[in-house]
Formats: structure tokens, sequence, C-alpha cells
């Protein structure tokens, strides 16, 4: 422990979880690290033991993204979160956020910092954070996410660390960047996805420090599966497009890529493994995958920017033990860095992201089943949607058994809008909407990218809409939702 904490007269601030989470009351806003990966678990287990004894208190929970079951599955299923920003995936925190339970706001995940910065989230009352060790000017050294924890430590008032086993050599990774705050500010100077443009540590000032805490405690890591035929195909799909608008010379080669969390994101990176016309790889993406390791042990990447690594154990455990082999081509930023739309804007990213369901004309429902139901939450696709040179939206063309069509007449709930979605895929195929009308567009993504069993009902829907309504894009507003109301009504899109 002495040779994490090298600011020595922190040393007297160890001490054990029961005591440091005294410092969290009912109503603190409790600002934790953590970007799917990198989250504290000591004071959360021994905030579940306090309510288990009796105490009963509700607290603010905002972290960077999602966290593990050891953060937002224990404090969600002691009953002690009133409010949780911005983005969780956390089977019963989302429960308890649709039945009303726990307080959320869906935000993209690039603005948190900034209105932390403002103030407009309340007071940072504390920061529980995890670090790998405390530098001798007492800054702190993250693990393996950043997220939003440069602002959290900035901002808070008390601040409790738990110092984690990972390994020291992590330092060093990181590059750890506050933007300016409007008015008047300054370029994010990132001209190409592996520039550093900060320091190696989160600038903290020690007397705020109020308990440290070590941690022998892992993150849970993530399970991939491998790649399946249908996440294949999108893969394919995406880089046989991307390779053939390289080659007509209406795309400069060397973009780099933003690809999304899950199975699907992780089999685009991996399609990229046995294709020999992309080389020399750039990723400026939020969540760094398995994949990414396996590209950078082939000697296919040139830079991997994001803001958290998500690995499964076996990845894990590989990248522990040989970090010097990886620690130059990769680089952990805050997410309001890895997310910024100026900075993927001036890089042209190209982006790929996962929907629940895309309607004929393009919109798309990222995060609420069936219009109602939270999934998990906006994360950062909309940060790369909007402001990618070329965006992708992905999705296997059904859901639940085949009883669940992804190509919808409208959609149930809109996070990104036809305006900023490029191109739609499924395992059947791929639209570039850009150079097509509304209607042409329907008609390609009816034909190409639905499931085969549901062509015959959306083309009926629409060429209702078309005599019934007319118009740019046309609709059936009684019927827009028909898909929905047949699955709510029978367990089945196509059953009348
Ligand atoms: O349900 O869990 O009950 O089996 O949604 O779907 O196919 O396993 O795919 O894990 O990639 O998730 C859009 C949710 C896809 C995710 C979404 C059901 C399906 C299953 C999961 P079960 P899959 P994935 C930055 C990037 C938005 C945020 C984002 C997501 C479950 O990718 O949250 O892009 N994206 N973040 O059965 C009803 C449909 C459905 C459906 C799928 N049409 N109707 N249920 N499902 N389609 C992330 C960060 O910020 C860290």
């Amino acid at each position: 422990l002495e040779k994490r904490i090298r600011l020595k007269h922190l040393l007297d601030k160890v001490t054990d979880p029961d005591t440091a989470c005294r410092h969290i009351q009912n109503g603190t806003n409790v600002f934790i690290s953590g970007f799917t990966a990198g989250y504290p678990k000591l004071i959360p287990q021994a905030l579940v033991r306090r309510a288990k004894d009796g105490d009963r208190f509700k607290i603010n929970l905002f972290a960077g993204a999602s966290t593990g079951d050891a953060v937002d599955g224990i404090l969600a299923e002691a009953g002690l979160i009133a409010w949780r920003r911005p983005y969780m995936s956390n089977r019963g925190m989302r429960e308890k956020i649709n039945r009303g339970e726990i307080r959320f706001k869906d935000d993209h995940l690039s603005r948190l910092s900034a209105q932390v910065r403002d103030g407009g989230l309340g007071k940072a009352h504390v920061a529980v954070v995890e670090a790998i060790a405390i530098t001798e000017k007492g800054h702190l050294i993250p693990s393996m996410s950043v997220g939003n924890t440069p602002t959290y430590v900035q901002e808070a008032e008390k601040i409790i660390i738990e110092i984690s086993s990972e390994p020291p050599e992590l330092e060093g990774i990181h590059d750890i960047f506050i933007p300016e705050d409007p008015p008047y500010r300054m370029p994010i100077p990132i001209y190409r996805s592996g520039d550093r443009i900060g320091k190696p540590s989160i600038e903290m000032d020690p007397n705020k420090v109020v308990a440290i805490l070590y941690s022998r405690e892992e993150d849970s890591c993530a399970v991939f599966n491998e790649p399946g035929t249908v996440s294949q195909r999108i893969a394919e799909h995406i880089l046989d497009f991307v390779a053939h608008e390289i080659r007509h010379d209406r795309m400069p080669p060397a973009l780099p890529w933003q690809s999304g969390v899950g199975d699907v994101a992780n089999a685009v990176l991996s399609g990229f493994i046995d294709n020999d016309f992309f080389q020399n790889i750039d990723i400026y993406s939020e969540v760094l995958q398995d994949a990414v390791l396996d590209l950078i042990d082939l000697g296919k990447v040139r830079a991997a920017s994001g803001s958290a690594m998500t690995l499964s154990h076996k990845a894990r455990n590989r990248f522990f033990n040989e970090i010097y082999r990886y620690r130059d081509k990769i680089v952990l930023r805050p997410v309001e860095i890895s997310n910024s739309p100026e900075v993927v804007r001036r890089l042209g990213v190209i982006a790929i992201n996962t929907a629940i369901e895309v309607d004929i004309y393009g919109q798309v429902n990222s995060t609420h089943v069936m219009g109602s139901q939270l999934m998990n939450g906006i994360g950062g696709s909309g940060d790369f949607i909007r402001n990618g040179a070329l965006s992708f939206i992905v999705t296997p063309s059904t859901a639940k058994g085949g009883k669940i069509s992804a190509i919808v007449p409208m959609v149930s709930h809109v996070d990104h809008s036809e305006h900023s979605v490029d191109v739609v895929v499924t395992e059947h195929g791929l639209v570039d909407t850009r150079p097509l009308t509304p209607r042409q567009v329907a008609e390609q993504v009816i034909k190409r990218c639905a499931h085969p069993n549901y062509r015959d009902l959306l083309w009926d829907y629409y060429q209702q809409a078309i005599r019934a309504s007319g118009g740019h894009e046309p609709h059936i507003l009684s019927e827009a939702f028909s898909f929905h109301e047949r699955f709510m009504a029978t367990g089945d899109m196509q059953v009348r």
C-alpha cells in the first residue's frame, strides 16, 4: 500500500469501508468513478451492510456510464438509490427505474462532466473513486476507466479513494484533460486518435481526501459470445461497404472507427482480423473491448482511444500480464473527450451503434422497448451518431426468436433521427440512406434490411400509407404502431 500512496501523509487517511462510508448520508450526491469498469466496490458493499443493519437512507448516484452488479445491482436491490445518472445496464436497476422506484434521466454521456462543473446536477458532496495509485503530488492514477472522474474529483467536497490492486504498469495509459467551459472556450487539440493532450494523472487537492481504502475486488468482466452468424453478417456488410467507398474514392482511407458495446460491436472489430484491406486502423471510440487487443496483437492498430476498457476475463489477464505491449497503442481519456462532438466531427469518425428498432424512414430507437420500458440508455451513441463522418446503425432484423421485427413502420421512441443516421444495417443487408429520398429509404429498408417474414407486412403498410396519406414520408397515424400493438396483444408482431 505504501508504494501506491506516494504522498506519504495521506497514509493517515487509510481506514476501513464501514468507517469511510459514514461520509455518505441520506440525500448525499455521490459521484463515482466507473465506466463499465473501474468503479469502486468496497463503499457500495459497506452502504448495503449499513442498510441491512437498519439505517434508512437513499443516495443520488452519478457515474461515468454503467457499472457492475457490485454497484448498480446491489445498491438498487437494497433500495438505496433515489436518483441515478447518466447510464446503466443492470437488470435489477432497470426494473426499478421502469417501476418509477428509481429516478433516472438519460443523458448524452459527453455532456455530464460540464453539467457537474456548472452546478446543474447539484453539489458534488462526495466523490468515491477507484485508483491504482496516488502520486507524490497527491494526484490520482485511475484504473481501467476515466469517465467523468477528473471532474468529479475536481468538484467534490470530499473524496474517498479505493486503491485497486490492478497492475501499477497502467500508469501512463491515461490522458487527462478537462476542457474549458463556455463562453470563449478553446478547441480540444486532438487531431489524430492517439494524440495525448493532457497529463497521465488526475489533479486532486489532497486536503479533500477523507478516506482511503485498499481493495482487492475486481471489476466483473464482460462476457462476449463468439460472433454468431448474425453479428458476422452485419460486420461483413459494414466492412465491404466501407472498403467499396474507399476504393471508389468516396471516402479517405484512414478514418478512425467507433464501435458501441456488446457482441455486434465486438464482431465488427473482429471482422478486421481476416480482412486484408484494412491495415493501420485508428480507433476513436468510447469503450475498448477484446477485439482491440486481438487487433493490436496482429499489428493492425495504429492507435486506440477510449474512455474505458471492458475486457473478458481471458483478455484482461492477457492485458495485465503484458501491459507494456499495449500501452503505447492505447489512450484512456475522460468521456467528454473520447465522446466529444467537436473531436468526433474533426477526426471524421466512422460510427457504428446498435439500435433496438429502426423505422422504415431511418428513425432510431436505442433505448425504450415498446416505447415505454427503458433498456439501458442512449449512452454515447448520440455523441457519435450525430457527429460521425459516416454513421451506421445496426440491429439484428428480429428479436425474441423472430416474434419482434426490429424494422417497424414508426419507432415507438426516438433517440436518433433520420438526419443523423447514414446507413442502416441488419444481417440481411444494408441501405445507404444518404442519396435517397425518404420514400426510397423506406422501399430499400423493407427490401434489404427487414427479415423476410416481415417484408410483406411492412410493404402493405407502406403502400396503404401512400394511398391514404401521401406526402413526403407517408404514414397512417392510427396504424403506425400496429406492429407493436400486435406484439403486446398476442406476443408476436406477425399474428393479426
Ligand atoms: O433482451 O436481454 O432480455 O435477452 O434487448 O439485445 O440483441 O442482446 O443486443 O446487448 O447489443 O443490446 C440496443 C440494447 C442492444 C444496446 C441495445 C432485446 C433483446 C435482449 C439486448 P434480453 P441484444 P445488445 C455506448 C453505446 C444503446 C446505447 C449505446 C444499447 C436485449 O446496444 O443499449 O449504443 N444501445 N451505447 O431481446 C424488444 C426489440 C429488441 C429487444 C433487442 N426490437 N424489441 N426487445 N431487444 N431488440 C455504451 C456506453 O455508453 C457504455
